[in-house]
């Protein structure tokens, strides 16, 4: 239960004062009517046909949604369509074949540019490659690449036999794979010899071949050779060539399957804190129309540009704007391979100004280390080519977001804070960005036809400015059809918890704590299971966080509980600082001061560890559970997801000096 004198009840609402979409931005947005919204509430559901509309269906669906088997929704029932002929085909039926579709930057400075017409000749040529290694419709195909060009063409190339993918993304462990390719039945696995980490050649088959020993299906692997005489491999039985395949296919055409808009496209691991990691399943017609619809409406997304969303495509923010959101719309969309400090700080920014990149988006945890670095790096190219930036994956604080809207915006582009999940397909909450207002820290309000409610525990909507839990009422078209695993877990994950059954209610948890202002606008203060009780009083860790960023000289902060005789839990901090602050106790009293300023007295860390960098998963997300051992002195657990592992120990040793 959340109780009115719980958390968050009293204290201000973190965020920075609103600012208006820049009028040069409006006149050109793609959605720019006020009367969306309330047109989208009148006409639901039909109200998404605008989202269907933007596709090209083989047959057209009867109805929009079907919604008598709540929460298994169907959306645009009995429409047929094919992803990759949407992707492709029909680019080049409208002349565009020689527009530039991926402009691929690899790690070591290579770079690919694929016209439509290039990636519609090598899509069909790995299709024709799976049909012949025996890939049927329905059969999962695995893929483990990193970020190269033959990993969005792996995925539309099954897209288009109607083999759903499941990507796992490269930097996961032998085991995660075995674990992901176990519970899909995946008989088939697209990977690579290696790849560049830092200049270095990184064995990425050798973990494959642990994988293979610990599988009990048969596979057949297909091998890209990424890194020539620097790792040469050795193919085993039942083990294949990308490009001898693609040779032997040269000039084949594949017909794109026709698959009912409720097939499966993809399935996408997603781990839980817990248990098992959850299979969750996308569709083809719902899935695409969300994606391109919120492509186009919320990152303002056009043929002519030069889009680019550097998430990593093994996970679903890259699955939904990095392949199928753009290519749906025909736009050029950029994949790199590399990460943002190699071979210098400013790396991205050389890309974004070589490319006159139009839309950038890209993670809190990535703005906030661009902002630790400083400054002169963005200054040292030429920006103005951008138009719009987009956040998405973890909350963003204030200061980064306004560090963002200036240095990287120069405060002529709007900034779309997106909230969304692995479960939701794509974004569901978000301003529209010639629409509505931003107010830093706050996401936004539910997009048009989203119904979001933050409700207490006996699900009633609580008032503004109180905490609660961020639920959806209503379905949307992208939202995961099932779980791989099976419809109880769906329904026990995602449904139990706030749906009545016998009065068909249904009411999506997304399992974040949320806290929602007058005008609709959700700050989301992370998930409900960062919550921790202090005295008594729930207090959000990603709240306590917020208030520690908001210090100048922080880059980042992770807050976890520490059992404590006394209190229950105390509230234990870990902060990076940016560089050039040295005086830790000037900052440690205004780490203290502010959250006391902005929580209260209650939320008053316990210690405040300051740590060179967080413990991060490859994804960037900050590894809270681990720091929560660190704090409570226990065994730790397995740190084998983590980018950066060394870390832990440091902060031991920083901890045993104190
Ligand atoms: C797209 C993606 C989902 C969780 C979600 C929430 C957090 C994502 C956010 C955000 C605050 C945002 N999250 N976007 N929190 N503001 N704009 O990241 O999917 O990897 O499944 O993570 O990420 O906690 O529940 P996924």
């Amino acid at each position: 239960m959340v109780d009115r004198n719980g958390w968050g009840r009293d204290h201000p609402v973190l965020t920075g004062s609103p600012r208006s979409p820049p009028s040069s931005f409006v006149e050109q947005a793609n959605v720019s009517e006020p009367g969306i919204y309330e047109e989208f509430e009148t006409e639901w559901p039909d109200c998404w046909e605008r989202a269907a509309e933007l596709l090209s269906w083989d047959e057209e669906y009867d109805t929009v949604l079907e919604d008598g088997n709540a929460p298994f929704y169907e959306w645009f029932a009995s429409g047929r369509l094919n992803a990759s002929y949407n992707c492709l085909d029909r680019h080049l039926e409208a002349g565009r074949k020689n527009h530039a579709a991926i402009r691929w930057e690899g790690k070591q400075g290579e770079r690919r540019t694929y016209t439509y017409r290039d990636l519609y000749v090598e899509v069909n040529e790995f299709a024709a490659a799976l049909r012949d290694l025996g890939v049927e419709e329905d059969d999962v195909v695995t893929i483990y690449l990193p970020m190269i060009p033959e990993l969005p063409i792996a995925m539309l190339a099954c897209a288009r036999i109607g083999a759903p993918h499941s990507v796992v993304f490269a930097g996961l462990s032998a085991d995660a794979l075995v674990a992901r390719m176990d519970a899909a039945d995946s008989e088939y696995l697209l990977t690579c010899d290696g790849y560049y980490r830092r200049g270095d050649a990184f064995n990425q088959k050798s973990k494959v071949d642990n994988a293979q020993l610990k599988l009990e299906q048969d596979v057949q692997t297909v091998v890209v050779d990424r890194l020539g005489e620097d790792l040469p491999h050795v193919l085993g039985d039942e083990e294949y060539d990308y490009h001898d395949l693609r040779e032997e296919f040269s000039g084949e055409t594949v017909e794109p399957v026709s698959r009912d808009a409720e097939d499966m496209l993809f399935l996408m691991y997603t781990s839980g804190t817990t248990g098992e990691p959850k299979g969750v399943v996308h569709s083809t017609g719902g899935y695409l129309a969300h994606v391109a619809w919120t492509s186009y409406a919320v990152l303002d997304v056009k043929p002519e540009d030069t889009y680019w969303c550097a998430a990593d495509i093994g996970w679903i923010t890259g699955h939904s704007y990095i392949v199928y959101g753009p290519l749906a719309l025909g736009t050029t969309t950029m994949m790199y391979e590399g990460t943002p400090d190699y071979p210098d700080r400013d790396r991205l920014w050389e890309i974004v100004d070589r490319n006159a990149v139009d839309v950038f988006y890209t993670a809190p945890t990535a703005i906030r280390a661009f902002m630790k670095w400083g400054e002169e790096f963005p200054a040292e190219h030429d920006l103005s080519s951008l138009r719009l930036l987009g956040s998405v994956g973890e909350p963003i604080s204030p200061r980064p977001w306004n560090w963002y809207y200036e240095h990287i915006g120069n405060e002529e582009c709007p900034v779309v804070d997106t909230w969304w999940q692995t479960e939701t397909g794509a974004v569901t909450i978000s301003t529209l960005p010639a629409i509505d207002d931003m107010k830093p820290g706050a996401a936004g309000p539910g997009l048009p036809g989203i119904d979001v409610r933050v409700v207490d525990g006996a699900g009633e909507s609580v008032d503004p400015g109180d905490t609660g839990y961020l639920t959806i009422t209503r379905p949307w078209p992208g939202i995961a059809r099932t779980l791989y695993d099976g419809d109880d877990r769906f329904r026990a994950e995602y449904w139990e918890r706030f749906s009545d059954p016998a009065a068909d209610e249904w009411h999506y948890f997304s399992g974040d704590a949320a806290r929602i202002d007058e005008d609709g606008y959700v700050t989301v203060l992370g998930r409900v299971d960062d919550v921790i009780n202090v005295s008594g009083r729930r207090l959000s860790t990603m709240e306590i966080e917020s208030a520690i960023t908001d210090v100048a000289g922080v880059a980042e902060a992770a807050v976890v509980g520490r059992s404590s005789e006394t209190n229950g839990t105390d509230v234990y901090a870990y902060v990076s600082t940016e560089g050039g602050y040295d005086d830790e106790t000037a900052v440690r009293e205004a780490i203290v001061d502010n959250i006391e300023a902005a929580i209260g007295p209650i939320a008053r860390p316990e210690a405040v560890v300051f740590t060179p960098e967080l413990p991060k998963t490859r994804s960037g997300k900050i590894m809270r559970r681990l720091l929560e051992d660190v704090a409570n002195g226990e065994e730790l657990g397995d740190t084998s997801a983590l980018r950066n592992p060394e870390i832990v120990g440091e902060i031991q040793a920083e901890i045993d000096d104190e």
